[in-house]
């Protein structure tokens, strides 16, 4: 780590209301001791996911600015994670932005290519954005798709059924083959009947198998926190499993406590009454290796 207190710059939206990008990924990574510098690259007045017509304002063209003065500055960052992003500009932007700031070789570069979920592709990806996503995620360190975006990176059809131990494995290879050193899957089913996020760590050669317990209701902005968190432990210095449990545990408290509320789950979770999960001991982490 470079900095006293490590940075992570966020190239992520800001949206309004409904718990998603930014307004999840700072408090969270704050809460873990990082130093979040946003690079925002819209405004919504809430998050695309239900709430009717969205006032948006895109911030593809001020993107560039932030580059060119962090230049000036030459700003080095720790961490560079970006997530949802909203046309093909943005994502040759963010390409460039990796260029640019990777500039010890230290850094570490994070993609979630958020695409979509339950096997279908949001609305804006066209076949030009799931290709500039491949050619970003190959430039990155560590990648964390759900299954239906693993799928669509591999260009292979999604299927819902339970995967063993030898498909995983086989999965995460494709995926790391593509450029990744880690890969994280969320959202398997495994044969086992238990669902799991596995994980590969191609310099370790070491495959991981988490599991957790799935609950009834769909939040979004979960798949942001549960990376944020993942960051932040590996920040604190945790294994790669110890990361993702911790991710994992915290998304689960923070469902559990929710659900119990019954607030409509476009408001996403309550992660605000659970804040405190990330500074409890990792002792119940639960997670294997795949031999
Ligand atoms: O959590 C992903 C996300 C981020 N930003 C916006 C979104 C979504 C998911 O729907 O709509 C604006």
């Amino acid at each position: 780590m470079q900095n006293i207190v490590p940075r992570v710059a966020a190239i992520q939206d800001i949206s309004g209301f409904g718990r998603c990008s930014m307004t999840v990924i700072m408090p969270i990574l704050s809460c873990m001791g990082a130093q979040v510098c946003p690079v925002p690259t819209a405004v919504l007045s809430t998050h695309t996911g239900g709430f009717g017509e969205v006032s948006f304002i895109d911030l593809t063209d001020g993107m560039q600015g932030f580059i060119d003065q962090w230049k000036r500055l030459e700003l080095q960052m720790d961490y560079i994670y970006t997530g949802f992003l909203g046309n093909e500009k943005q994502i040759d932007i963010v390409k460039d932005f990796f260029k640019e700031f990777k500039r010890t070789g230290n850094e570490r570069i994070v993609v979630d290519p958020v695409m979509g979920d339950n096997g279908k592709l949001y609305r804006t990806y066209n076949e030009v954005m799931q290709e500039k996503m491949r050619d970003l995620v190959a430039r990155a360190n560590i990648i964390t798709p759900n299954l239906t975006e693993a799928m669509f990176l591999l260009k292979r059809q999604y299927e819902d059924r339970a995967f063993n131990d030898v498909e995983i494995k086989e999965i995460l290879n494709a995926l790391s083959e593509m450029g990744p050193e880690i890969v994280i899957i969320t959202g398997i089913k495994d044969t086992v009947g238990k669902k799991v996020n596995v994980a590969y760590d191609k310099v370790a050669g070491a495959y991981w198998k988490i599991p957790y317990k799935e609950v009834a209701a769909h939040y979004p902005g979960t798949g942001d926190a549960f990376t944020s968190v993942v960051i932040g432990a590996l920040i604190q210095g945790d294994s790669l499993p110890v990361a993702i449990g911790r991710a994992a545990r915290f998304i689960s408290v923070a469902i559990k406590t929710t659900y119990g509320y019954g607030t409509p789950s476009k408001e996403g979770v309550m992660f605000e009454k659970v804040l405190p999960e990330l500074f409890k001991s990792i002792e119940d982490v639960e997670y294997s290796l795949m031999e």
